[in-house]
């Protein structure tokens, strides 16, 4: 079958390695810095900021006046460059920092840095922005911003949109993303496509092991790297698996032997969890001092086990794992099961690892725009497995649909599973929902603790859309475009 065609510009072009990753002169992709100050806290504080790791994380920090300051003397004590954190935007003043709203705006790559509360546009006639749009009557440029950042997520997806829904939809589609303004984005890759994504990849194609008789033999390095959260903030220094921000998939069956050999190529010692995994020897735990000690620079440490139960679970350090979890030192570890249940007769299979430390709030290594969507054709079950890696509790809102909640912790629901549009998932959690897709859109797919989604200009962050298509073919030949 002829996938129907896509607007003769493929949205996506191709990339040498296979990943997707901007060309390192690319221009566009440091032409805004991110500012390396604090930042504020909304006025209200959440309930997270009582608990004990969050306690932890702000080790470096001092409240004052209902804003995060962080104090520059004890900032030294940590080991990340806890500079690259965005948060949302500023509620109320009273803080010697820039405002969170400027952070965001500067984290986005909005040149507009506008306050929460703006004025209203200054002519009714409409007037130009900065960046050139205009700025119809009664918007600001917060406005301006906010289209902005769907402009870019969509980039030159968007006229691709046409082929997809059709004329009707694509008609309003394009008058709230001003398309008749032939804004710069539209002929350039989406943001999720010009940043390294290899989630998507890897719910494809899972890191492939080698066998050792029946023993499924995966190596993996451990890195420090420099990751792109979005294609206009500078890297962030990071840790990968095998030089990745989530670690590669690994995959197995359950009942398989698992063996994982891990080379620290970092500065710095470290452990290995795979977490959720009922381990027979308990030595193969991962915990340095209470199961093994740590590894050290140059070392290689092997982890060898049975994948004796079946679900989604991950791995990450164990060790001094605030810190080295927050910088990216984490993966899904994914164990099919044998006798597979009704609920696991999906079509499509997307892992979403949430973090909150190292350059923000971030979904599978990015924050919105660069976030890839879920996408999924009428008449599809999509599984999306939801790993929080952070240390927050995180509220995911999916919109226009329910997500089925089929598995906690991997363990199936079965005949307890629920149905809801808002589920919290907790830090070390992960739940894996199926939706069944009955209506084309684009869906707002988000976090529902609204400062870790929309900031002074515009969502950023948390958010992400379902991209529901008429076609199997549709998503095909968006897949394909990102894999390409
Ligand atoms: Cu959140």
């Amino acid at each position: 079958m002829t996938p129907p065609a896509l607007p003769p510009a493929t949205p996506f072009g191709p990339s040498d390695s296979g990943r997707m990753s901007p060309p390192a002169d690319d221009p566009s992709r440091h032409h805004r810095g991110m500012e390396t100050t604090p930042q504020d806290t909304p006025a209200t504080i959440d309930p997270d900021d009582v608990d004990l790791s969050r306690r932890r994380f702000l080790r470096n920090a001092a409240l004052t006046g209902g804003g995060l300051v962080a104090a520059a003397g004890l900032a030294a004590c940590a080991p990340a460059a806890r500079q690259a954190w965005t948060f949302g935007p500023a509620l109320a003043g009273g803080s010697a920092a820039p405002s969170a709203g400027s952070m965001a705006a500067a984290a986005s790559g909005s040149a507009a840095a506008p306050s929460m509360s703006m004025a209203p546009a200054p002519s009714p006639s409409g007037s130009a922005a900065p960046s050139g749009a205009i700025i119809p009557p009664g918007w600001t440029q917060h406005d301006i911003a906010a289209r902005n950042k769907v402009q870019r997520y969509l980039g030159n997806l968007a006229p691709a949109l046409k082929g997809i829904y059709g004329d009707a939809a694509f008609t309003k589609l394009a008058d709230m993303l001003a398309v008749a303004e032939n804004y710069p984005e539209l002929s350039q890759k989406p943001s999720f496509a010009q940043v390294e994504q290899l989630v998507l990849n890897d719910a494809v194609k899972p890191l492939k092991p080698e066998l050792d008789g029946e023993v499924k033999v995966f190596r993996l390095t451990i890195e420090e790297i420099q990751h792109s959260i979005d294609e206009l903030m500078p890297p962030v220094a990071g840790l990968g698996y095998n030089g990745q921000w989530p670690g590669p998939t690994i995959r197995v069956t359950e009942g398989d032997k698992v063996r994982a050999i891990f080379t620290n190529n970092m500065k710095e010692t470290t452990g290995v969890h795979f977490h959720g995994v009922e381990f027979e020897d308990f030595f193969q735990d991962g915990v340095p001092f209470v199961t093994q000690k740590p590894f050290a620079p140059g070392e290689t440490y092997t982890y060898e086990f049975t994948a004796s139960r079946p679900g989604s679970l991950m791995y990450h350090s164990h060790h001094n794992a605030t810190d080295q979890v927050g910088r990216g030192l984490l993966g899904a570890f994914l164990v099919d099961p044998r006798s597979p249940t009704a609920d696991d007769k999906i079509d499509r299979d997307y892992v979403w690892i949430s973090n909150d430390q190292l350059g923000g709030f971030t979904i599978n290594g990015h924050g919105f725009p660069a976030v890839v969507p879920v996408l999924g054709a009428i008449g599809e079950t999509v599984r999306v497995r939801f790993m929080n890696e952070g240390i927050m509790m995180h509220p995911w809102h999916l919109h226009g649909y329910k997500m089925k909640v089929v598995a906690r912790d991997g363990y199936p629901l079965e005949g307890a599973s629920f149905h809801c549009d808002t589920l919290g998932v907790n830090p070390g959690e992960r739940y894996d929902v199926n939706v069944v897709l009955d209506r084309p859109g684009v869906w707002a797919f988000h976090c529902h603790i609204l400062p870790h989604a929309e900031a002074a200009d515009g969502m950023y962050g948390m958010v992400n859309t379902l991209m529901v298509v008429p076609k199997k073919e549709h998503v095909d030949a968006i897949v394909a475009a990102i894999l390409a």
